[in-house]
């Protein structure tokens, strides 16, 4: 298996979930991003996956898996006792709401950023996102991890944080004691360092 990643772009989340469950057979490959888009093991991008965009999963027999929050579920569901997912209970759907508001949200919601937009795009995403972020630190609450434990989606939401902290959004203070606690597990540290990230 592939994970196809851009460093430090939305594919870090699933980077972050191979290392904390422990999914180290799984291969990691670079892409270059540009006009055209080479890998590192020689292929073109879009021939994996014709939307351009990381993160890409290669499933041994070939298949790809797109989408963040699906193949980092995928992920999760190869090795359960990692505890990375909630499948069942109230808290399931609670789960499945949490990384859909990132991936829509915040993931969504920082593009405009990193694109040549006018300043006053610019400026109304930045807006729209402090509201949006808001609303994740309420989510969050008192608790260590957006649902308890640690899953997959603090690892999409400690991506997406990253870029807020690069684009100067304005966070509640509790996310960025959050951001802080995500970032010194093992696991985020080692992702981070495999992409030639800073750590601290
Ligand atoms: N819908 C996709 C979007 C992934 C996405 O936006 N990837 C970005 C990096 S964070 C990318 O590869 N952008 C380059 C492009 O779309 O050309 C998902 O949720 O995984």
């Amino acid at each position: 298996m592939k994970l196809f990643y851009a460093p430090g772009a939305c594919s870090l989340a699933p980077h972050i979930v191979l290392r904390e469950a422990g999914l180290d057979d799984v291969g990691l490959v670079k892409v270059a991003f540009g006009k055209d888009r080479p890998t590192e093991d020689g292929r073109n991008f879009y021939d994996i996956n014709p939307q351009g965009a990381v993160p890409a999963l290669e499933l041994d027999d070939g298949e790809v898996l797109t989408e963040a929050q699906v193949l980092m579920q995928y992920l999760a569901a190869l090795n359960p006792k990692a505890g990375l997912a909630i499948t069942d209970g109230p808290q399931h759907w609670r789960f499945l709401e949490t990384l859909n508001f990132i991936a829509t949200e915040l993931h969504k919601g920082t593009s405009p950023l990193f694109r040549s937009n006018p300043d006053e795009v610019k400026e109304a995403a930045k807006a729209n996102l402090v509201n949006r972020y808001k609303l994740l630190d309420q989510k969050l609450g008192d608790k260590d991890y957006l649902l308890g434990q640690f899953t997959v989606a603090d690892a999409y939401a400690f991506v997406v944080l990253s870029w807020a902290k690069r684009f100067e959004v304005s966070l509640p203070p509790k996310l960025d004691a959050y951001f802080a606690r995500v970032r010194a597990r093992p696991a985020v540290q080692k992702a981070l360092q495999e992409e030639g990230l800073p750590t601290s």
